[in-house]
């Protein structure tokens, strides 16, 4: 009864309810822009062992995100989260240049998962980490992730500074735009990239 009125409540209010997993390698700064999100303000985080879910409302989506840790023993329970997720977030640590690759092989890994295809219609990838020196601008990084590759599935990449809270709304941006498209049925290809 209670989801009823609910459902009832977000077709009268236009609100759309979604499900937002938050991915991404150890110290990618997951964590800390989840809750740069939430609270507007920098949490000191810890390492996440197991994972974190907060709701997230922004214009007219209600973000559910399930934030899971990194950590290489973690990454192996990422799949039990995929089912049903409307969108990826993946965060990248844009100065860890040593771990890029793999990285990009843990993005196509989860982009090639049956589920995420069933129902995930949109990547948006955080190139963290702008404010330290030596980053991967955002054009970069769309090369070292091969996001060009993604078959059909929107991606965009936008340079963020998840403690300072700087680009996550670009992001949220274009997140809202594609997944409101989506919900009226006219989900395209392939789109580009951005700035920071
Ligand atoms: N300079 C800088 N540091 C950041 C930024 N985002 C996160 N950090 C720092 O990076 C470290 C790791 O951040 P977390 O948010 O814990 O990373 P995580 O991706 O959640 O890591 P796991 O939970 O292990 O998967 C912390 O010390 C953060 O303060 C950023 O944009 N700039
Ligand atoms: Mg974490």
């Amino acid at each position: 009864m209670g989801i009823f009125i609910s459902r009832m409540m977000d077709a009268f209010t236009g609100l759309q309810e979604k499900r937002i997993l938050l991915l991404g390698l150890d110290a990618a700064g997951k964590t800390t822009l989840l809750y740069s999100l939430k609270l507007n303000e920098c949490v000191h985080a810890l390492p996440t062992v197991g994972f974190n879910v907060e709701h997230v409302q922004y214009k007219k989506i209600d973000m559910t995100v399930w934030d899971v840790g990194g950590q290489d023993k973690i990454r192996r329970l990422w799949n039990h989260y995929y089912r049903g997720t409307d969108a990826l977030i993946f965060v990248v640590d844009s100065t860890d240049r040593d771990r890029i690759e793999e990285a990009r092989s843990e993005l196509h890994k989860i982009l090639s998962n049956d589920e995420v295809q069933q129902t995930n219609s949109a990547v948006l990838v955080f190139a963290n980490k702008q404010d330290l020196p030596n980053a991967i601008a955002p054009t970069e990084m769309i090369e070292k992730l091969a996001l060009r590759s993604v078959p059909c599935m929107n991606w965009y990449c936008q340079g963020s500074v998840a403690s300072t809270g700087a680009g996550l709304y670009e992001g949220l941006d274009w997140l809202n735009n594609v997944l409101t498209k989506a919900q009226k049925g006219r989900q395209g290809g392939a789109s580009a990239q951005l700035r920071f």
